[in-house]
């Protein structure tokens, strides 16, 4: 088992703050840890805009405070985003965030998992993981 606290991760390696300053994602979980995904708290900034689009990765993220929207940008959609909402991007897909008027606290979880200080690339990806191919076949993808 292992137990960890937000407190003590805060300002390690573990704590990898957007270069554009629109987010802070702590990686409570990471492929070191051998869960097969990885568990972040992110935190998204008001106001702030981000283009994302995990190429390899899928995540899910639970919303449990702030507010914010994300725009789909194969569709159009624009779904709000608050305290309860989850969102799962289980198709690549390519999207827009935005926090809204409160900074947005999302909890999320990676597969295949973040190795460790990933940052977004210029088309909002991280870097597919060493055994990607793997991780794709196991969710039959
Ligand atoms: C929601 C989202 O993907 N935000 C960007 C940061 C990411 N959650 C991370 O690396 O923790």
């Amino acid at each position: 088992m292992l137990v960890r606290t937000l407190q003590e991760i805060s300002g390690t390696e573990r704590e990898v703050h957007a270069e554009n300053g629109n987010w802070i994602s702590r990686r409570l979980v990471l492929d070191e840890d051998k869960a097969g995904f990885s568990f972040h708290e992110t935190l998204i900034k008001a106001g702030t805009q981000t283009h994302i689009w995990y190429k390899h990765h899928i995540e899910a993220v639970y919303c449990v405070a702030g507010d914010g929207e994300i725009e789909d940008l194969k569709t159009g959609q624009i779904h709000p985003i608050r305290d309860g909402t989850l969102y799962l991007l289980n198709d690549h897909d390519e999207h827009l965030l935005r926090g809204g008027s409160a900074d947005m606290r999302l909890i999320c979880a990676f597969t295949p998992p973040i190795i460790g200080r990933e940052m977004h690339d210029e088309d909002g990806a991280y870097s597919p993981h060493p055994h990607q191919a793997d991780y794709d076949k196991a969710r039959r993808a």
